[in-house]
């Protein structure tokens, strides 16, 4: 099976996506793991896979491909194993739906405002912008309910499987709960339960930020 490369900097929720998707389904993968401080990902090399300078992009063999929905989805179709997208169509159509709350609404609040002010800033010894944070509660705060709503009393987003919808969901949720702003959004709330139930698949674990940052320096 040819590998799939990943380019990205360990630690990005986006660039843990199709690692996820890969370890879920058992396709072989590489992270092509650049710093965040070098700025390769801006270099004329590196946007010859990706116009936009945005984290990932993927080689499969001669195929590439930029955009997290369109490679979550690729890997998905063209592997066998698990199908991490479900049969019945209302289903699909909530993991879609799910996919599209992810990059429209989480990530410029719960990721760009919150997460990366006070979980991914801190690493690297950059100021805090405390106006981003609370500019972003609101958004995040909407996020948070719409995804309880759509969870319901399922074990998962698009019904007792995992899916799609899962794996975009994790790496920003598992960022949020890590603040004390999620701390507080998140007290009493069932994505609590669905936190603990995908932080219990080795899918999750071996994407962990510090797992990823172990397996590129090994
Ligand atoms: N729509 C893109 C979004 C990717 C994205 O925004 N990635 C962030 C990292 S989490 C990024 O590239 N940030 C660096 C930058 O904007 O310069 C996708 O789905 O792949």
């Amino acid at each position: 099976m040819t590998q799939i490369i990943v380019h990205g900097i360990p630690g990005s929720p986006y660039v843990r996506k199709p690692l996820l998707v890969c370890e879920e389904k058992g396709v072989s993968y590489r992270l092509a793991a650049m710093t965040f401080e070098s700025g390769a990902h801006k270099q004329p090399e590196y946007l010859t896979l990706h116009p936009f300078g945005r984290i990932p992009a993927i080689e499969h063999g001669d195929f590439k491909l930029y955009e997290c929905q369109a490679i979550s989805r690729y890997i998905d179709r063209a592997f066998d194993g698990p199908s991490l997208t479900p049969a019945d169509p209302k289903a699909a159509a909530r993991m879609d739906q799910v996919m599209n709350i992810v990059d429209w609404y989480v990530m410029p609040s719960i990721s760009s405002g919150i997460a990366f002010n006070r979980v991914v800033k801190p690493k690297f010894g950059m100021p805090v912008d405390e106006e981003a944070v609370a500019n972003a509660l609101p958004l995040a705060r909407t996020c948070v309910k719409a995804l309880e709503d759509i969870l319901g009393g399922n074990a998962h987003f698009a019904g007792e499987a995992v899916s799609l919808a899962d794996l975009f969901a994790i790496g920003h949720l598992d960022f949020l709960a890590q603040t004390p702003e999620g701390a507080d959004m998140l007290a009493g709330s069932p994505l609590l339960g669905w936190l603990e139930r995908m932080k219990a698949r080795p899918s999750v674990q071996n994407t962990e930020w510090d797992r990823l940052l172990a397996t590129v320096a090994a």
